[in-house]
């Protein structure tokens, strides 16, 4: 590799930081059942120290995006998380409120015809931003589970009314240096429609909402061959894109290890988010997200593993020759055009990725670091009998 491409490499890793979701950590499953991990966190602490764990092998960590639900208990300070946070050597990123999961929100949240369901949705998402401003959190992400299953079952245009004024009322409410971020899917678990189908929905309400929302792209929240890189790029353009959340699939929303699918997609991706950059010459400040749910790799495994992917593919995509792509594209010479991406693509960065972790004081390799060091074990043990003592019980275990 030319002089140039390594320090192309490194500057571009120097930046990439990409933020781990808490409930990453944790127990997760199926529609058709949970299976439990002995090394899966217990509580947030354990959360916390499990993404402290990941940055520390990789460097490229510092924030924990969470969940107000399942994060945050009544009578604990959000302060201290903060504090307990930074213990284990990072911030409290992304505040994630839950309008999905109560009884209340059967047909909804914002968008439900059951005024309670409506009420309860605005009131924990105050309570959200109140918890981001004591945490010093500057990212409000909204996922909305609302849709409707049948035809007529409801009015798609009084619910989208009810949600630009509700979305609204949380961008005013946030503090200064707060983002709203927008997030849409197209199906499930809605099955008919969803409230913010995809990006153009998210876009209208972003901008419905106020100068402080963006539009955040998960990669799993689009229907088989969208071309997701056209979608970033013409939101960058609009200065419309906020971040996204990083998984991958085969079919629906899988949520897998980023780029176990499909790895020329997500390099396609970071191309058109480093062209940007060089036309521009703007940082379009993106917060990059891991949203994943890994039911049978080891949890902190599959993280670090996503992490080092990510790594692997930005610097791929920071070396492609934007001069000879301009040229080629000049001269409608498409095969070669093609190839100025490929070769970036194909190029083996990982000497170059291992040099920039030595430079920086970390394994060359954290994933065969976190795989020698026996730690999962270790962890897998104390969380089992700290389940114990606690008296929380798993179920079903058939061991
Ligand atoms: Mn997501």
């Amino acid at each position: 590799m030319k002089g140039n491409a390594e320090k192309q490499v490194y500057a571009a890793l120097d930046k990439f930081k990409i933020e781990l979701p808490s409930w990453g950590f944790a127990d997760t499953g199926t529609r058709f059942g949970k299976f439990f991990q002995d090394a899966s966190a217990v509580d947030l602490g354990d959360k916390l120290h499990d993404a402290g764990l990941v940055h520390k092998l990789t460097a490229s960590c510092p924030t924990v995006a969470v969940h107000v639900l399942w994060d945050f208990k009544a009578g604990v300070s959000p302060k201290e998380t903060a504090k307990l946070a930074k213990k284990h050597g990072i911030k409290i990123g992304a505040i994630n409120p839950n309008v999905f999961q109560d009884q209340c929100y059967k047909f909804g949240s914002f968008c439900s015809p059951w005024k309670k369901a409506r009420e309860q949705a605005m009131s924990h998402c105050l309570d959200s931003i109140k918890i981001g401003k004591e945490v010093g959190s500057t990212l409000l992400s909204m996922w909305l589970a609302d849709g409707t299953n049948y035809p007529g079952q409801d009015s798609i245009a009084n619910r989208w009314a009810m949600l630009k004024a509700a979305y609204r009322k949380l961008h005013d409410a946030m503090p200064r240096g707060m983002q709203l971020l927008v997030e849409y899917k197209p199906f499930e678990p809605a099955f008919y429609h969803t409230d913010i189908p995809d990006w153009g929905a998210s876009y209208i309400l972003a901008k419905h909402s106020g100068k402080n929302a963006k539009v955040l792209v998960d990669t799993g929240h689009h229907l088989q061959g969208c071309n997701i890189e056209q979608i970033v790029t013409l939101l960058l353009h609009e200065d419309m894109l906020g971040g996204f959340h990083f998984n991958d699939r085969k079919y629906a929303d899988d949520d897998l290890t980023i780029s176990s699918i499909d790895p020329y997609a997500v390099f396609r991706i970071f191309d058109q988010i480093e062209q940007f950059m060089f036309d521009t010459g703007k940082d379009p400040k993106l917060a990059y997200m891991v949203d994943q749910c890994h039911n049978l790799k080891p949890k902190l495994e599959a993280m670090v593993q996503t992490v080092m992917m990510a790594q692997d593919l930005y610097a791929k995509a920071a070396i492609v020759d934007r001069k000879k792509l301009a040229e080629a594209q000049k001269q409608a010479d498409v095969t070669k055009a093609e190839r100025v991406l490929r070769d970036a693509y194909e190029t083996d960065v990982r000497p170059i990725v291992e040099q920039w972790r030595k430079k920086n004081g970390i394994p060359r390799n954290p994933l065969k670091e976190l795989r020698d060091s026996g730690i999962i074990e270790q962890l897998g043990k104390e969380r089992n009998a700290k389940r114990k003592a606690l008296g929380i019980s798993r179920g079903g275990s058939f061991a």
